[in-house]
């Protein structure tokens, strides 16, 4: 179908909109780790936390740092120190992405995605102050947050628990359940 003219420019628009807003969407079914059971003092992630397995550099807090460092949703969210920190699933799953916040403008950051101990992804790399939710999507069963400094915070962690689907599969469906057929 060939879109052309005033009406189709304004449909084309719609639909763009449409498609970016079902980007932005948590999947149904996805899970998203919020920390908000944790402890408000700053207190070190155990081990295996929600059901999957942390590095020993995760640190929670419900800690007011300021503004650039608030927790997408209250009150409570994570960080790593020494700068950096990974987590593994249990098997194969897709990493649909984080919210992060930091205030640093030193700040660079990024995401790797493995599976089977190889890397297989890496984010771009985001330099200075950033505030918002790094949409990935990568089939993975582990994840590494690396960054210039510790000054960054991590939150809603969301994942899809089935076997990953193509991206586009799940893209279209915006369904978890779904992407697992
Ligand atoms: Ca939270």
């Amino acid at each position: 179908m060939v879109l052309k003219g005033p009406k189709e420019d304004t449909l084309k628009k719609f639909l763009l909109v449409i498609v970016a807003l079902a980007a932005l969407a948590v999947p149904a079914g996805a899970n998203v780790i919020d920390f908000d059971d944790l402890s408000l003092a700053d207190t070190a992630l155990p081990p295996t936390y929600a059901g999957l397995e942390w590095g020993p550099s995760w640190y929670s807090s419900g800690i007011d740092y300021g503004p650039d460092y608030d927790p997408f949703s209250p009150p409570i969210r994570v960080y790593t120190t020494p700068a950096g920190g990974w987590v593994k699933w249990p098997g194969l799953t897709t990493f649909l992405g984080a919210a992060v916040s930091t205030g640093d403008p030193g700040q660079v950051f990024w995401f790797e995605g493995y599976l089977g101990g190889s890397k297989l992804f890496e984010s771009a790399h985001n330099a200075g102050a950033f505030r918002g939710f790094v949409g990935l999507n990568w089939p993975i069963d582990e994840i590494r947050f690396l960054a210039a400094t510790p000054y960054a915070v991590l939150d809603d962690i969301t994942y899809c628990a089935v076997p990953a689907p193509p991206s586009i599969l799940l893209l279209a469906s915006g369904d978890c359940r779904q992407a697992a057929i």
